[in-house]
């Protein structure tokens, strides 16, 4: 226990030392370990998560910082009680040296009630409210996101020695009686058709989509989940796509349909907009790791956009179409998993 001449005036050095490393340290390692784990922030500066080791490492010390916040509070709050509760909340709510007054008592417990009560609103909103909460994160987060990291292009960065051994599987295998015979004869007969509100609408085989060119990134995938792993992917640049079919002025969207379904059923899709579609390392790609891409991660074709979460990486791709809005596809949120799990529309972080 501090021997405490008076705490109103003075921070004894235990809590000067314990101030300035929530305010000083665990707030700035918080914010820059959590910025680490944003894939359109990740793929732009590679030392961000460097700093910690790695992305994982970034991903153990922004847990190990939230430890950190909870063992204060605990102690913190336990410390005002056990020093003089009522005279403790009148010095940290109406600044005053009152020993007896209840009103930073009260004042406090409101502060706290009210905060409790926000949590239950919160957890009351999230769950009852999705689609309202997914329209006011769009406006808020979104449009920051949109105005902010988006605008970075991903960088190349990752060797041959960085590729993950090991790189996690997600989603559900398509079970179409049409993959299932293209799979089986190879993908020999399997024709990507590419349309919607373009000039040149193409039906391209893989061999003819092979022809067109071949660009190869190794790069870092983010999914929602957490995991992370690192891959070469190859195929073509679909800057050379869209120079190929040439989409109409007004074209914003790129929708890329799976012949996979989704959690809950329907055709897996995800849409992104055409300026992500240009940025550098956005391909399809037949290849993964120097091999023909597997079936479990999508063959024949699946899209790489890098700034962008793991959830907007649509595996199995049989259709893919330029439009002037998404909000005429699905249930109108831009994906499958933006329609049915209320998932963000611009996957950035
Ligand atoms: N068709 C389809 N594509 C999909 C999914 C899916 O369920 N269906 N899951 C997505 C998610 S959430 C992630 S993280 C990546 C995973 O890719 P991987 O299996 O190659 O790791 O695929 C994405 N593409
Ligand atoms: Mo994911």
């Amino acid at each position: 226990m501090p021997v405490e001449p008076n705490g109103f005036y003075h921070f004894n050095a235990l809590q000067q030392i314990s101030y300035f490393a929530v305010v000083f340290l665990l707030a700035p390692i918080a914010m820059i370990s959590g910025m680490s784990m944003s894939p359109a922030i990740e793929n732009r500066f590679h030392w961000l998560p460097k700093l910690f080791g790695n992305r994982q490492g970034a991903r153990s010390v922004h847990f190990l910082v939230m430890l950190a916040y909870l063992a204060f509070i605990v102690i913190h709050v336990a410390m005002v009680v056990a020093t003089g509760l009522t005279r403790n909340m009148n010095h940290i709510t109406v600044n005053t040296d009152n020993p007896v007054s209840h009103t930073g008592l009260y004042i406090g417990l409101g502060i706290i009630l009210f905060t409790i009560a926000f949590g239950f609103l919160a957890h009351w909103i999230s769950w009852q409210r999705p689609r309202s909460l997914q329209y006011t994160e769009a406006a808020i987060n979104g449009t920051l996101w949109l105005n902010t990291i988006n605008k970075f292009k991903p960088k190349l960065y990752y060797k041959e020695k960085d590729i993950s051994p090991y790189f996690w599987v997600n989603g559900k295998m398509p079970v179409s009686e049409e993959w299932r015979k293209l799979a089986a004869n190879k993908f020999l007969d399997f024709k990507l058709s590419v349309g919607g509100r373009v000039e040149k609408p193409v039906e391209l085989s893989l061999d003819e989509l092979k022809e067109l060119g071949l660009e190869q990134n190794i790069t870092m995938h983010h999914c929602i989940q957490g995991w992370s792993g690192i891959a070469e992917w190859g195929g073509l640049s679909i800057r050379s796509l869209i120079e190929l079919v040439k989409p109409h002025k007004s074209v914003t969207t790129v929708v890329f349909y799976s012949f996979g379904e989704g959690l809950y059923g329907g055709t897996y899709y995800d849409t992104h907009t055409l300026d992500n579609c240009l940025k550098p390392e956005s391909i399809l790609a037949w290849e993964m790791n120097y091999q023909a891409l597997p079936e479990k991660y999508g063959a024949p074709l699946r899209v790489r956009i890098e700034n962008q979460l793991g959830y907007k990486m649509v595996k199995w791709i049989r259709k893919i179409e330029f439009l002037d809005t998404h909000e005429h596809i699905g249930k109108g949120f831009g994906g499958k998993n933006e329609d049915d799990e209320f998932f963000d529309l611009l996957a950035d972080t």
